[in-house]
């Protein structure tokens, strides 16, 4: 049987600016948290930073190109706010704005479409430094930079994601503390979160006040959440965690309210005075897309132990892992987007990142990643089954990652790229991935041989 995907379907490739920049003192950039975050011993496996990553900075004529021999029709990428605000706010770094022009001209003559993310996470430390995302200037802050982007590069940008993953860079920031800026603090990961939506609302609200063409929209980390069992208690805590994990960041920008079950608990150890009249209008503001980003599931079961949610997460034993030791589970996407559908309508979603780590090794010039090739054609049925069977209204697939890349707190380690990076000489290898996916961009489908 032959898995063909609708005309029209976009594939392409996803990156962000911290992960593969590099050159994080040259052209003007300022200080962003995760070069504070980073050089602090500890933070990061082997003692790895962003300063070099890639060095996509200086080589990115060099990625356009193998870009455009991918074929893919559209590229993924994130503008470092501090390359274009080195304060977070005032002026206006014009070298910072000439590299992003510099690399969309490039993509426009390579006739690569790009999706431009405003925030994948490096926050100018001049805006940590007044309270981050805690403070809601932040999002002042973020509406003005957001603007300056459109002005400056609205004729190049027909796509763009306003947030990476607010649930991540909020709880994983904040409250797991495993990310910059590495706080342990559930009320003002929430404060946080709240902001980062607000921030949304607003870049949306000023996109819409300039009249651009473009498409707008937010991207969202998913898991589809499993009960370990089928006890009750487990039910709810599935419940539940799924209302800490999707519906918070879900719910406010799709139906305009917070999910009331995880809010009444959190409204008990807390005020959410964070949340004034009128946010809910602002965050609530029409997109034109919701980026899905999928990994992995989660399973939960239930432990009263846990403050909130009172669940777990739980492993299944025996199932097939990645390099990151995410559970290998297709069905998962193909159930996160039935759900999406079910609860926030056909709103059209692009798949905006999914793909794996895998401990690849070059020989003789060549890397073998079956394993990445295995992962993604099912993950392709997948999404095929879901437009197919569930009338899911996916309209592209964004894979991760283009290249290596630093894989924040677990540094170079943990390879995720269709083309592999050797960090002493920055040489590109194209995996055995990178051919397959060409074919599979080439045929709008799973290749017939495989
Ligand atoms: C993420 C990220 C990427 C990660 C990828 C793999 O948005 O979590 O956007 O930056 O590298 O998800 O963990």
């Amino acid at each position: 049987m032959t898995v063909q995907f609708p005309k029209g379907f976009e594939w392409g490739v996803a990156t962000a600016s911290y992960q593969i920049e590099g050159a994080v003192h040259e052209g003007g950039r300022g200080e962003s948290i995760w070069d504070r975050f980073s050089h602090i011993e500890g933070n990061i496996q082997n003692g790895d930073t962003g300063d070099i990553a890639c060095d996509h900075y200086h080589l990115y004529k060099d990625d356009v190109a193998l870009m455009k021999e991918l074929g893919v029709k559209t590229y993924r990428f994130s503008i470092s706010w501090p390359r274009i605000f080195p304060n977070g706010t005032g002026d206006v770094n014009e070298e910072g704005v000439q590299f992003y022009r510099n690399l969309l001209e490039a993509l426009h003559e390579a006739g690569i479409e790009p999706a431009v993310t405003l925030f994948h996470w490096d926050l100018p430390q001049k805006l940590q430094d007044k309270g981050g995302w805690l403070n809601r200037e932040t999002a002042d802050a973020f509406a003005t930079y957001a603007k300056t982007c459109y002005e400056r590069f609205g004729d190049l940008v027909p796509r763009w994601i306003t947030h990476n993953e607010p649930f991540v860079h909020a709880f994983l920031g904040h409250y797991f503390g495993e990310m910059a800026p590495g706080m342990k603090d559930l009320r003002a990961t929430l404060q946080v979160s709240h902001h980062l939506l607000l921030s949304h609302g607003m870049a949306v609200k000023v996109h819409r006040e300039l009249g651009l063409q473009s498409e707008i929209g937010i991207t969202y980390s998913t898991s589809s959440v499993y009960p370990a069992n089928k006890h009750v208690k487990d039910k709810e805590a599935a419940e539940l965690y799924d209302g800490m994990l999707n519906k918070w960041f879900f719910d406010p920008v799709l139906l305009g309210s917070y999910p009331e079950d995880i809010k009444s608990r959190y409204e008990e150890a807390f005020p959410l005075d964070f949340i004034q009249d009128g946010d809910l209008d602002t965050i609530s503001q029409r997109i034109d897309f919701c980026g899905i980003n999928y990994y992995f599931r989660t399973i939960i079961a239930y432990d009263n132990t846990v403050p909130f949610w009172n669940g777990r997460e739980v492993q299944k034993e025996h199932a097939e892992r990645t390099a990151m030791g995410w559970e290998v589970y297709p069905d998962g996407l193909r159930q996160r987007l039935l759900e999406c559908k079910e609860r926030y309508g056909n709103l059209p979603l692009y798949i905006t990142e999914n793909g794996c780590a895998a401990d690849d090794v070059v020989n003789e010039g060549k890397v073998d990643d079956s394993f990445r090739i295995s992962y993604l054609d099912r993950h392709f049925k997948a999404m095929q089954e879901a437009i197919e069977q569930d009338g899911v209204n996916l309209k592209g697939y964004y894979l991760w990652s283009f290249l290596d890349n630093f894989e924040w707190a677990y540094g170079y380690d943990k390879r995720f790229g269709i083309v592999y990076v050797d960090y002493e000489t920055l040489q590109r290898v194209k995996k055995d991935s990178f051919y397959w996916y060409q074919q599979v961009v080439k045929e709008n489908g799973l290749p017939s041989k495989s």
